[in-house]
């Protein structure tokens, strides 16, 4: 069934120029990019998104972090597309994730893991409302579907 998930390139991916790179993997593995814009993220919107964390001790430096530079968001297309970017990007400890997994061969340190990705079906919901407006998003259709999909 197709999903969409939000995923964010943190700012220490952008400043290390790795968009191209890492925004490859998720084009290659046969994802549609539906969302994408490159912003700096307010403190506002950050504390919103990482919510949930409000009591941990790394909130402060999480919140520097993310509004430290421009990140680049966008919105991935496709099966299971939530649980697949999951585990395309990998473990939260860089040092924990498997090679081959985005963190896995792109970060060292939990507070640089250059890459967020939504957990859960509720979590891309918000993320991605949090994120984007309707507007931007783009309807369209990809000429290669019946040769990625068994069943497009
Ligand atoms: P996730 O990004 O893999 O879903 P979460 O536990 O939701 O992991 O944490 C959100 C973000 O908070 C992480 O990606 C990381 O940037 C930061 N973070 C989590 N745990 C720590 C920590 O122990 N020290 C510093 N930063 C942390």
């Amino acid at each position: 069934m197709k999903q969409r998930t939000f995923t964010m390139l943190k700012p220490d991916a952008v400043k290390r120029r790795l968009t191209g790179e890492i925004l490859a993997r998720f084009e290659k593995r046969g994802l549609k990019i539906v969302a994408a814009k490159t912003l700096m993220i307010s403190d506002d919107l950050a504390k919103t998104h990482y919510g949930e964390h409000s009591d941990k001790p790394f909130f402060g430096d999480l919140i520097s972090y993310i509004t430290s530079g421009p990140v680049f968001a966008m919105v991935l297309e496709g099966d299971d597309v939530i649980s697949m970017v999951r585990k395309m990007v990998g473990a939260t400890n860089p040092k924990e994730a498997a090679v081959g997994t985005i963190r896995g061969d792109y970060a060292i340190d939990t507070g640089r893991n250059i890459v967020h990705a939504s957990d859960s079906e509720e979590s891309a919901e918000r993320e991605i409302n949090l994120f984007f407006d309707e507007s931007e998003f783009c309807d369209y259709e990809l000429p290669d579907e019946d040769i990625i999909y068994e069943e497009p």
